[in-house]
């Protein structure tokens, strides 16, 4: 019931410091002396030489999803056991809707893929593809539920994509619901044409998916989505941010005072468009939307992550194996399914890159892959940080192992890794969530179904509510 983890560094958005923390069913519920005091009959977990960190929080996750024309690799059970397996004990995955369909609907489909299946905790961000009365009069009862962001996509066109109406219609219902607003900020009908006269020029390889959709592009959308928020005094958060361009209109809003907010992604901040033009057709395992860029754009990444422009780094986990999915793009780069495998390693590499390599601090690593989210999401300070009355989701972490990344030894259900060959330092090596171990020792020792849905606060609400402040020995 008891467990005692002795002997490690906390360490928190704001601090590091050796303590004991004491954990009593899903909470923490003592830390530094009076975690010894109140410790008999505990189980002592020795994390000597170790960090203590809060879970990682990924708030940018697609598992179990149909997308070009297939699924993707990972659901909700092998996504969330090598999240885990990565420090991850919270994830928020997307839940797809189409026009037409009841958002109910919609939201008891991803329930189904779900619930009895994850192995952490998970909330859902809903899209939104039309915006009729229908659909923001269903709205107040689905925010009301925990399902507080909501996400527009400005491209794929005639797929997902929505129209500045659908935008703005969204941010005003969004202000007025306090839910949070989230954009795939690319301009779909620019890339549309440049798509189509490349196929028409037969230029059909997998960097031409990149050469379609450039920075340009990204910047006009976002900029463009941090206007129509500025007109509707709303909210807004842009998801996975790959270049300088959109980098800018978002420190410019900030500057402005504008409640505007962005994600990064590991494979934004390491990886570049070269790896598109792989020989063969390994570039399509690096077809990401957007796409990689030159590698300049990852110091205005890192820089724009360190000076709190950017507050989140989301793995945008969208997995599709090489074999039989990727490949279904031989010969026609728009028919390669968008994305990657990363659920498991972005806490890994934005430590081993960021933190091992000295372009964020230690706090700050913290605060990006785990607290800033929770905050922004609802979900502080039950999830984001280790403090008496938060949830045990608890990371002890290695910083002195090194490691290297391979499909062989992941546990994503895909049949590569973009990061393949890539030796990083530290490694997780226990996690808990709500108290219980789910990575004991490098092990999986959770159980399928006991990840819990995740009602999230409303956008703006109080961090605590009366009835929930934290239980105090
Ligand atoms: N981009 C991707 O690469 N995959 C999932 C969806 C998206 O927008
Ligand atoms: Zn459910
Ligand atoms: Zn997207
Ligand atoms: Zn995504």
């Amino acid at each position: 019931m008891k467990k005692l983890i002795t002997g490690g560094i906390v360490v928190t958005a704001s601090d590091t410091y050796h303590a004991d923390i004491l954990i009593e069913g899903e909470k923490v519920v003592a830390i530094g002396a009076a975690a010894q005091l109140a410790a008999d009959g505990a189980e002592t977990i020795d994390a000597t030489g170790l960090y203590v960190f809060p879970g990682g929080i990924d708030p940018h996750t697609h598992l179990d999803m149909p997308f070009g024309g297939t699924t993707t690799a990972d659901d909700f059970e092998t996504g969330t056991r090598a999240a885990a397996f990565g420090g991850t004990t919270s994830i928020i995955d997307f839940c797809l809707t189409s026009k037409g369909q009841s958002l109910r609907e919609a939201l008891n489909t991803w329930h189904g893929k779900a619930d009895g299946k994850a192995v952490i905790d998970y909330g859902f961000h809903l899209m939104i593809a039309e915006a009729n009365d229908t659909v923001l009069h269903q709205l107040e009862e689905i925010v009301d539920e925990g399902v507080t962001s909501l996400k527009v996509f400005m491209a794929y066109k005639n797929v997902f994509q929505a129209d500045d109406g659908t935008l703005f219609k969204t941010l005003i219902r969004a202000k007025e619901l306090g839910a949070l607003v989230q954009v795939h900020a690319e301009n779909g009908d620019v890339i549309d044409f440049l798509t189509k006269a490349a196929l028409e020029n037969e230029q059909t390889d997998p960097i031409y998916h990149a050469l379609t959709r450039p920075p340009i592009a990204e910047g006009e959308a976002t900029g463009r989505a941090i206007a129509l928020t500025a007109l509707a005094g709303s909210q807004l958060y842009v998801v996975h941010v790959s270049c300088a361009e959109a980098v800018q209109r978002i420190a410019e809003a900030r500057e402005k005072g504008l409640n505007i907010y962005g994600e990064t992604c590991p494979q934004y901040l390491t990886l570049d468009i070269s790896e598109l033009a792989r020989p063969g057709f390994e570039g399509a395992k690096y077809v990401w939307s957007p796409p990689l860029r030159e590698a300049w754009h990852q110091d205005v990444l890192w820089s724009a992550l360190k000076n709190g422009i950017l507050q989140t780094v989301g793995s945008d986990q969208c997995s599709f194996n090489f074999k039989g999915q990727k490949e279904l793009g031989r010969g026609d780069f728009t028919k390669i399914p968008n994305g990657g495998p990363l659920i498991e390693d972005r806490f890994g590499i934005l430590y081993s890159e960021g933190v091992h390599r000295g372009r964020i601090s230690l706090n700050q690593f913290v605060e990006i892959s785990s607290t800033q989210a929770a905050k922004l999401f609802g979900l502080f300070p039950q999830k984001g940080t280790i403090a008496v009355g938060s949830d045990a989701d608890i990371v002890l972490f290695n910083p002195n192992a090194t490691r290297t990344i391979s499909a062989k030894t992941h546990h994503m259900n895909v049949d590569y890794n973009p990061f393949e060959g890539k030796a990083v330092q530290g490694e997780v090596v226990s996690v808990l969530v709500r108290g219980e171990f789910v990575i004991q020792d490098q092990k999986f020792v959770g159980t399928k179904g006991n990840g819990r849905f995740l009602k999230r606060r409303k956008f703006g609400a109080p961090q605590i509510s009366k009835e929930e402040e934290p239980h105090v020995l």
